[in-house]
């Protein structure tokens, strides 16, 4: 599960779809689009916390499409309801009414433990169990002992990661010393973080939420890897999360298409630069949440594809892009360097990471790519990002 497709599976593929075949690349686009979500699967967390602590207001912080404001999920048992949206790659395990008293406790723990083997035994992998987060209240000022044995059961017993999540903490000191108080226990935790994912307004002061990008990266590191795209897809708490999530398919594709020494690529194989690059803008997109229509397809046949068909043929109007990266030219001998063409994917993968961030943080719409001035800012980026490749050199 959520593996790139290899230069020999791309090329069986598509390997006939050259740069000019703008209607071809727009087609395998919207539809590889598609296949890589079903491809990432789902990471599933469990959000557990007295009645009141924030858990809801945390949901909606950390993942996109306010989650828990869009209903109140299905029950999976009687402590726990499961939240799911088509086109959100993550499940959310949401405890209901953990109060804590001895009865209850039984039955949640009972309850959790149960799924979290179930869904082991039943050998899915999308479907196994990833962490917990255990909310309590900044202010509540304690941490009771049923709720340090409810956290001590689920990380040894249920094997889980878990994050202590101290909520609402719009006192920071105040917050870091209960932190210190219950690093007392000594916990088997993964991390206690602070966090306060709405802002908070007082007739004095106005406190701005924060804490919730944190936590998100913390836990992406204990997921495994099959679920991380799926969570760098979910959340939206951190624009740091999935820039390095982006940064790395970038490498994977340079690495993987051209090797470490870059090695040259006869004419002919030239043509499977446009599916290789293709299905690097169609991982990224992922990772940041974005739909991958038929405009935005467009948008990166002409933009993106069309400036580096234009360079990797040689074409006038664009061919002194390459000049500006020292020691690569064009097309020469009927070969074109691995170097260019992966001087030209990295070039190309930062740049669209630019727009994607722009239109995540809503700067840009999808439909404003449909515009010819978007589009020259488009270029202006590839642009940028090739000048800067020849800053680095
Ligand atoms: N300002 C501010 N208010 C918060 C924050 N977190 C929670 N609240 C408020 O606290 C109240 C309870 O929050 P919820 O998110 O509904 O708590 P919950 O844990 O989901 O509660 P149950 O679903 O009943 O278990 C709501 O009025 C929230 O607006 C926060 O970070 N900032
Ligand atoms: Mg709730």
């Amino acid at each position: 599960m959520d593996k790139p497709m290899t230069t020999d599976e791309l090329r069986e593929k598509y390997g006939a779809i050259d740069y000019n075949n703008a209607e071809e690349l727009i087609r395998m686009m919207v539809k590889e689009f598609q296949d890589d979500f079903n491809g990432l699967g789902h990471a599933n967390i469990i959000i557990a916390g007295k009645t009141g602590v924030g858990k809801s207001t945390l949901i909606n912080a950390a993942f996109r499409e306010r989650l828990a404001a869009t209903g109140m999920g299905e029950p999976v048992t009687k402590s726990l309801k499961c939240i799911e949206k088509k086109g959100v790659p993550i499940r959310i395990y949401d405890t209901v009414g953990l109060e804590l008293d001895e009865a209850r406790k039984k039955q949640s723990i009972d309850e959790i433990r149960d799924l979290v083997e179930e869904k082991l035994q039943a050998g899915q992998p999308d479907e196994f169990i990833h962490c917990l987060w255990y909310c309590i209240q900044s202010d509540s000022d304690r941490f009771e002992a049923a709720e340090q044995e409810f956290v001590r059961t689920m990380a040894t017993e249920c094997e889980l990661p878990v994050f202590l999540v101290i909520t609402k903490a719009y006192l920071k000191k105040h917050a870091r010393d209960f932190r210190a108080e219950i690093q007392k226990f000594n916990l088997p935790v993964k991390k206690i973080c602070l966090v306060l994912a709405e802002a908070y307004a007082d007739d004095d002061f106005r406190m701005a939420p924060y804490g919730v990008d944190d936590l998100v990266q913390v836990t992406l590191e204990a997921l495994p890897d099959s679920a991380r795209r799926a969570w760098a897809n979910a959340q939206r708490a951190s624009l740091v999360l999935k820039r390095v999530a982006a940064e790395a398919i970038i490498k994977q594709t340079v690495t993987m298409a051209f090797g470490a020494g870059y090695n040259p690529l006869p004419m002919s194989d030239a043509a499977i630069l446009a599916p290789i690059q293709a299905s690097m803008f169609i991982r990224i997109t992922n990772v940041y949440g974005i739909t991958l229509t038929k405009s935005l397809a467009a948008s990166i046949a002409s933009s993106f594809l069309g400036i580096a068909g234009a360079t990797v043929v040689g074409r006038t109007l664009v061919a002194n892009l390459l000049k500006m990266i020292p020691g690569v030219g064009t097309v020469v001998g009927g070969t074109i360097s691995g170097g260019t063409a992966a001087a030209l994917t990295w070039a190309m993968g930062r740049a669209y990471i630019v727009l994607m961030e722009k239109l995540f943080n809503g700067e840009l719409t999808v439909e404003d790519l449909e515009n010819e001035s978007t589009r020259e800012k488009i270029t202006r980026l590839l642009k940028d990002e090739l000048a800067k490749h020849r800053g680095e050199k």
